[in-house]
């Protein structure tokens, strides 16, 4: 069978070349997997319409990826596939996830696959490819017919039949065996046409940077996370995969760098010295590799991240989120500020450089609290501090209480992203006004110390990079003709 998966336009003002979507790449790998062709299509690097790529491949089943601000735009690109040809059409990632029926509902989706993608798609491509095999005529129509029941005994999905009914089958298990998963197919992809997600060299056009994920889910429920896709359990890799892998983006594709995009990776302490131990006994611990996202600080012993600093761990990011300890306790991160620090500085005595995520306008934030924050990234000092706004995203505990105690700002689900310099929502005393300013003062008191400018100005990596670098904080800072161009850009499928 023929399948085509799409992952589409993003519509933000950074560059977003950064690395092939992951949750694409293994749902390629398990198509492949299962004997089928794939096309895997990533509007942010290619160059010809999605409609020209459909009509030259000519898919049998089309699976398309959308997180918050994507939605709208995997909308357009579906509509633009039917009027082709009805072919089935497959929704899934984080936003229609958490809001299956919103997209079950339209005429262009078939189906909506709720949460962890593996196992569904191929419950699905066997369908599919079933149906094709009884009848080389067969349309996407069919699988709405009530009667047929195509869909009827696959878990995690939500779609509509042609009575109108919503049908919202119980979720699938989560996939019990990652070790069991074949890994993301990365030969599907135009690599050369990446940058990197953090660059953990000097280089970043043709870093050769690739990502991998050694664990998944997440047992804390932070109140301003999108938690939505991969299930509360969490379930890792063990080190000998993880090792095969890692060998194979080597040795194999030759990967100068590696991303590990876990949500926690370090819940188990003792899988990641066994992984640091393989990685240095196996001669693996040259290529620098960062940890993309936050693990978790208070299970960052000093013993740990010198290990990994050993198997060749260059950077690691900590979800520090807030500087003021009510907020902190607010947002149910289960962690306190000393335990913060502590990680900090372990991380600093072992060689490790660090990136700080803070969020500015959290509910119950006052002018005084987001100093705290400011503050305490200063205080932190980490190679990198990204401040986000606070976007409240669908599903997250923050969404409910803006939308029962506060209003959003934001038009529509395209407006879901939080570099534009724009507060999303306001709460109590907690106003856009406020939070801009903070915001743009975060970034302003951080970068502009005199310390930091010697710092960034003794770089390597600045004056290799200072084009992008310069772009990026341009268009962070001075978004809005920028996001009018992009949105013209777009909006055209
Ligand atoms: C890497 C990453 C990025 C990269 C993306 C690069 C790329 N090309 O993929 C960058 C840095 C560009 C990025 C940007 C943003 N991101 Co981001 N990102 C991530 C991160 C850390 C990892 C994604 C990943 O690889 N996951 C692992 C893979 C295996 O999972 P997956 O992609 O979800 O796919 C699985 C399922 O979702 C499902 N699935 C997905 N698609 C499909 C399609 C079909 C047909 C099927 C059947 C199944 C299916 O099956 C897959 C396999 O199990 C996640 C956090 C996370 N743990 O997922 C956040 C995350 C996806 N990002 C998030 C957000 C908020 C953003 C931004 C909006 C932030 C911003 N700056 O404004 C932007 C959005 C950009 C845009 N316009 O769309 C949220 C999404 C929330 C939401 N409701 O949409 C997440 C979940 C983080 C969080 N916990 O809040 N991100
Ligand atoms: S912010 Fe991190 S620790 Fe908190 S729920 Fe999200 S992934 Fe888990």
């Amino acid at each position: 069978m023929r399948v085509m998966l799409v992952n589409p336009r993003f519509r933000l003002p950074i560059d977003t070349r950064t690395t092939p979507h992951l949750g694409l790449a293994y749902l390629a790998a398990i198509s492949e997997r299962r004997g089928d062709q794939v096309l895997l299509f990533d509007a942010d690097v290619e160059e010809e319409g999605v409609v020209d790529a459909m009509r030259r491949f000519g898919p049998d089943l089309v699976g398309i990826t959308a997180n918050t601000p994507q939605v709208k735009q995997a909308w357009r690109t579906a509509q633009a596939i039917k009027s082709v040809k009805d072919v089935p059409i497959v929704l899934g990632g984080p936003h229609p996830s958490v809001l299956p029926i919103e997209s079950a509902d339209r005429p262009e989706v078939d189906v909506v696959v709720r949460g962890e993608g593996e196992e569904v798609w191929l419950d699905i491509c066997d369908v599919v490819d079933r149906a094709l095999v009884a009848d080389p005529g067969f349309t996407a129509q069919q699988l709405h017919d009530p009667h047929a029941g195509l869909f009827d005994h696959i878990l995690g999905i939500t779609f509509k039949s042609e009575d109108g009914e919503i049908h919202h089958h119980a979720d699938h298990p989560p996939v019990a065996h990652l070790d069991g998963l074949p890994w993301p197919a990365y030969h599907v992809f135009k690599m050369d046409r990446y940058t990197n997600l953090q660059p953990a060299t000097d280089t970043v056009e043709g870093a050769s940077s690739f990502s991998m994920l050694t664990s998944r889910g997440c047992p804390y429920r932070c109140t301003y996370c999108s938690q939505s896709i991969m299930p509360q359990k969490w379930r890792a890799r063990s080190p000998e995969n993880v090792l095969a892998e890692w060998r194979h983006l080597v040795e194999d594709l030759g990967a100068q760098e590696i991303g590990i995009l876990d949500d926690t990776a370090n819940i188990n302490v003792k899988r990641l010295m066994d992984l640091s131990d393989l990685l240095i006994a196996n001669n693996l611990n040259h290529v620098p590799w960062i940890f993309v996202n936050g693990i978790r600080a208070n299970l960052a012993s000093r013993d740990l991240l010198a290990r990994m600093k050993e198997a060749g761990l260059k950077r690691t990011a900590f979800g520090v989120e807030t500087g003021d300890p009510d907020i902190l306790e607010s947002i149910n991160k289960r962690v306190d500020l000393d335990t913060i620090r502590q990680a900090f500085n372990n991380a600093r005595e072992v060689g490790l450089e660090t990136i700080g995520f803070f969020i500015i306008g959290l509910p119950g934030e006052t002018e005084e609290t987001m100093e705290r924050t400011i503050r305490f990234a200063c205080e932190l000092d980490p190679l990198i501090a990204n401040f986000s706004m606070m976007t409240p995203y669908p599903g997250t505990v923050v969404y409910e209480m803006v939308k029962q105690n506060g209003h959003f700002l934001m038009e529509d689900w395209d407006d879901y992203v939080f570099f534009e310099g724009k507060a999303r929502y306001e709460m109590g005393d907690l106003t856009a006004e406020l939070v801009e300013r903070k915001w743009r003062e975060a970034y302003r008191r951080f970068y502009l110390r005199p310390h930091r400018i010697m710092r960034t100005l003794a770089s390597k990596d600045f004056w290799i990079n200072w084009r992008r670098t310069f772009r990026m904080a341009f268009r962070t800072l001075f978004p809005r003709e920028e996001k009018t161009d992009l949105k013209k850009a777009v909006e055209t499928v």
